[in-house]
């Protein structure tokens, strides 16, 4: 599995990762670009108890892979979407300040989670709307160029559809898509 934390700047996005590694990689106020990650071991007492019956040479636990994203100052989140790790991942951890800190709270202005998490969303929306319109456009091109296959007339029905709700600002999750 892998997951990554995702979240505006400065919002506990590293501490939450380091929390979870045991790692210690630096926090702070500097907006990083860089993007750290580490796989961790889950502890699994299924697995020790199987161990106990059928004591093997080697033991391995179910591992996650982790991933702490950040963008730089001048970096739009989109940037962030299409990086090639935002594109593994399973899980999606969003993360948003919650806490009173006098230089971000200078910085950025007071804590507003929930509004924060609105905001993300959206993030999340606009940049879905931008892959399937994307992918409509090709498979429109493809159509007028005669390249006609059942798949790509099922699949531009779907987007449309998908693009559609998502101009309603629908998360795609919560579209009906097999009807
Ligand atoms: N009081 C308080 N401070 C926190 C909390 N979480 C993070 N911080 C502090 O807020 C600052 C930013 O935390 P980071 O974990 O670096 O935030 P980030 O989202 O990784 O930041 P960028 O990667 O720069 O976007 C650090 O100084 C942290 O110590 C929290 O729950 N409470
Ligand atoms: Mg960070």
């Amino acid at each position: 599995m892998v997951l990554g934390f995702l979240g505006f700047p400065n919002s506990g996005k590293t501490t939450v990762y380091n929390a979870m590694t045991g790692l210690e990689t630096e926090t702070g106020y500097i907006h990083r670009s860089d993007i750290n990650k580490a796989v961790v071991e889950i502890l699994d007492e299924r697995v020790e108890k199987l161990v106990e019956i059928y004591q093997p040479k080697k033991i391995t636990f179910p591992s996650v892979e982790v991933y702490d994203f950040a963008k730089g100052e001048d970096e739009d989140t989109k940037e962030v979407f299409n990086s090639v790790e935002a594109k593994l991942l399973d899980v999606i951890g969003l993360v948003v300040r919650c806490f009173e800190d006098a230089v971000i709270d200078e910085e950025l202005g007071k804590a507003k989670p929930l509004k924060d998490v609105y905001r993300f969303e959206s993030e999340f929306i606009l940049s879905d709307l931008i892959i399937a319109e994307k992918r409509l456009e090709k498979i429109n091109m493809n159509l007028k160029r005669g390249v006609r296959s059942a798949l790509a007339e099922a699949e531009k029905k779907l987007l449309e559809k998908v693009a559609n709700g998502l101009h309603d600002e629908l998360p795609v999750r919560k579209m009906q898509l097999d009807k």
